[in-house]
């Protein structure tokens, strides 16, 4: 294994360099080679101060989230910090880039912090259902004090190095040159240095952070501060801000040492806890999503202009996404009228990024100088790649695909941003099979960070290693779908909608499934999100597939003779809820409820009691299921990838981590049984996958296939 420790003296100062890439992370062989070198450092008498740096794009992203779970080869993190904060030289620690989590814990533990000007520490860890577990919940009070420590460990968003040394995290910083050479990691090196000779010139030694305690702040105040964050952290899924309101208390009523091992029981609980193991494998799923098989090694398509056909609401999102991305983007629209109001949407969305200061005029300037607008396709000819955003219709997406195949210029790439349809058949239109995809935007285009990435039959691989390249330009989350009806989300979501409207025909109210959801952690039930997004858009999938849906599969038409009756949700002010100025969010609604009695009674159905735990109970095994199906047919290439789709793009709360994460703390046996018990009801929606008797078998989870 290569070593991840540099180590060099140069006059009297030892620089210690991690280099453990991409991110530094602490895991077992780092913290070994760490502790050797200091070992090597304070025994070596030319030796009169340290400087723990590192290199590559920041000091430490932290502990290694990989090792979780596994057991923890010594010295742990804890040890490492408490080793560095007993040395008997002092310790200079030289941050660039982040220092995050475990990364921020060690410097804390070091004698002296010094900080790049760019650089930003913080302690993430509640992001991950954990807490700070080396250290950080016990130095950061003393450092900064018990409101800051809380707000900083209880947020998880990093600080900007300016205020770090401000409330006292840090003591030095390096004013940035803010030129390519040397570079932030060689010029915090450089200074930290320089900082650690001084200490030795003037003949300042070590200072544990575990005697500073004059900026704890009075005792009144502290506790106060405890027990408002303790009170917060009543309304969280994880057990975590609780556990750190406990630390932090705990860092002013214990000794050190004491506190440190409540500070560790407490983290051992955290991540013993389903929320924390649901958030870890969100944070590693989101990133394994990007590594598509068969494009390893392939060269993208070089792209500078973007055309995009359609400005309503998701091509004029997407159009933003481009230029956001530092693209040019032409936009094309059918007539004047059309393109001027593509551009005011365009604008619009700017217009509210400057008013909440997320850009500045100049930055603003800049975009829409990068923006073309157009009323025909002529211009999209010199567009390195086109997208597709006009209104879900076949025939029109057909025929607007025969047209781009004879406009564009050869390797252009045209891509549907359809959310449903068969992105093989508009590539057969295209005549150009090898340099069309489905580039599936979520609204708002601009913001939602999913992406799913549809590969057609033909798609070439380097259009798909382009489209890679496009998500990560664009700050998304790609996810690689087959073409299937819906991709992976929308089939989730059908089934999904389907085991909900099968209680509702049984007996239970749309509102009560819609409160059953939301205590399961949707922000909105399922038939609250069909009001809003349209009932009619989802009528017009069910007329299209109607004429290949199996006549013996369970059939619901609530939905169908709603539309019929023109209820199609926000946009007519009523749907399964009702709405008004009185009750703007809707309201329950009499008429549904007296459609629905009337739907059963038609068809001498007695209604039944439901409660929120078999409501909860169904709907996620439906869709745990249909994941199942998803990975069978070959449409997602993981189940992580499953559950990436559903937590950013469905609302499905993060902290269970996903259906497929769920099905696996579930337990495959115990969720196979579940459905063969439904299977009578629906089979089409209930019958497991031949890959779940496949793991079953081989004694394997979901997790496994995570690869
Ligand atoms: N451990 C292991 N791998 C990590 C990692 C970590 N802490 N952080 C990132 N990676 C991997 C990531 O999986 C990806 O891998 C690659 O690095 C690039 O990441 C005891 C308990 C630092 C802001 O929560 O926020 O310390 O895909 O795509 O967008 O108290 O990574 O290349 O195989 O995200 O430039 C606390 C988590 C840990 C920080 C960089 N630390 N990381 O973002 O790159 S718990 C965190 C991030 C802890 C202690 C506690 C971000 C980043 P691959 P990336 P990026």
């Amino acid at each position: 294994m290569v070593d991840c420790i540099g180590f060099e003296i140069d006059d009297e100062i030892c620089v210690i360099v991690m280099n453990n890439p991409p991110v530094n992370a602490l895991g077992a062989q780092m913290r070994q080679e760490l502790d050797r070198a200091l070992d090597r450092a304070e025994a070596h008498p030319g030796v009169k101060a340290i400087v723990i740096a590192a290199e590559g794009r920041g000091f430490s992203a932290g502990a290694d989230i990989k090792e979780f779970g596994r057991p923890a080869a010594a010295p742990s993190l804890p040890e490492l910090c408490n080793r560095i904060e007993a040395c008997s030289k002092p310790v200079v620690a030289a941050i660039h880039g982040m220092a995050l989590g475990g990364g921020i814990e060690l410097a804390l533990a070091a004698h002296y912090r010094v900080a790049h000007g760019t650089a930003k520490v913080g302690l993430p860890e509640v992001t991950l259902g954990l807490i700070p577990g080396a250290g950080g919940t016990q130095r950061t009070p003393r450092l900064a004090g018990a409101v800051v420590a809380l707000e900083l460990m209880t947020d998880g968003r990093p600080l900007s190095a300016r205020r770090a040394s401000e409330l006292g995290l840090l003591d030095y910083l390096v004013t940035p040159l803010g030129q390519e050479w040397p570079g932030p990691a060689q010029e915090v090196l450089s200074g930290a240095v320089a900082y650690a000779k001084q200490l030795v010139a003037d003949g300042k030694g070590p200072r544990p952070t575990r005697q500073i305690n004059d900026r704890m702040g009075d005792f009144m105040v502290y506790h106060a501060a405890v027990d408002t964050f303790r009170e917060a952290a009543k309304d969280s899924h994880s057990m975590a801000p609780g556990k750190i309101a406990d630390c932090v208390e705990a860092a002013l009523l214990l000794p050190l040492d004491a506190a440190m091992q409540f500070e560790r029981t407490a983290f051992e609980d955290c991540l013993a806890s389903p929320a924390s193991q649901g958030l870890r494998h969100a944070f590693l799923a989101e990133r394994l999503a990007g590594k598509f098989g068969g494009v390893d090694g392939v060269q993208p398509r070089k792209i500078g202009e973007v055309g995009i056909v359609g400005g309503g609401l998701m091509g004029a999102g997407i159009a933003v996404a481009c230029l956001d991305a530092g693209y040019g983007v032409t936009v094309a629209e059918k007539g004047v009228e059309a393109m001027e109001k593509a551009e005011d949407r365009i604008v619009a969305i700017y217009g509210r990024a400057l008013g909440r200061k997320k850009l500045d005029e100049a930055t603003l300037t800049d975009r829409l100088a990068r923006l073309t607008m157009c009323d025909s396709l002529n211009p999209l000819a010199a567009a390195d790649l086109i997208i597709e955003a006009i209104p879900e219709d076949m025939a029109a997406k057909a025929d607007l695909f025969a047209a781009l195949g004879r406009l564009a210029k050869p390797r252009t790439i045209l891509a549907s941003n359809t959310s449903y349809l068969n992105v093989d058949a508009l590539a057969r239109q295209s005549d150009r099979l090898a340099d069309v995809i489905g580039l599936h935007f979520f609204a708002p285009a601009h913001r939602q960070k999913l992406l799913e990435v549809v590969v057609a039959e033909h798609t070439a691989p380097d259009v798909v290693a382009t489209a890679l390249s496009l998500a990560k330009r664009m700050g998304k989350v790609p996810v690689r779908s087959g073409v299937t009806d819906g991709f992976i989300g929308n089939r989730i979501l059908t089934a999904y909608r389907t085991a909900a409207d099968h209680l509702v025909e049984e007996g239970a109210t749309p509102y009560q499934v819609d409160a059953a959801m939301r205590d399961f952690g949707f922000a909105m039930g399922p038939y609250q999100v069909l009001d809003m997004s349209g009932l009619d858009n989802s009528w017009a999938r069910r007329k299209r597939l109607a004429r290949d849906r199996d006549p013996s599969e369970r059939y619901v038409a609530i939905g169908d003779m709603m539309c019929q009756a023109g209820w199609f949700g926000q946009k007519t002010a009523r749907g399964y809820y009702v709405y008004s100025k009185a009750a703007p969010r809707g309201a329950e609604s009499p008429d549904t409820l007296a459609l629905i009695d009337s739907y059963r009674a038609e068809r001498n159905i007695t209604p039944r009691e439901v409660d929120g735990k078999e409501i909860r109970h169904r709907c996620l095994l439906a869709m745990i299921a249909e994941g199942a199906r998803l990975l069978d047919e070959g449409i997602a290439q993981r189940p992580s990838d499953i559950d990436v789709v559903m937590l950013l793009g469905f609302g499905f709360p993060r902290w269970r981590g996903g259906p497929m994460k769920q099905a696996d703390m579930m337990g495959l046996l115990t969720l196979r049984n579940a459905l063969l018990r439904l299977v009578p009801e629906a089979p089409q929606l209930w019958a497991p996958s031949p890959i779940l008797n496949e793991l079953i078998k081989n004694g394997q989870s979901f997790g496994d296939l995570n690869r």
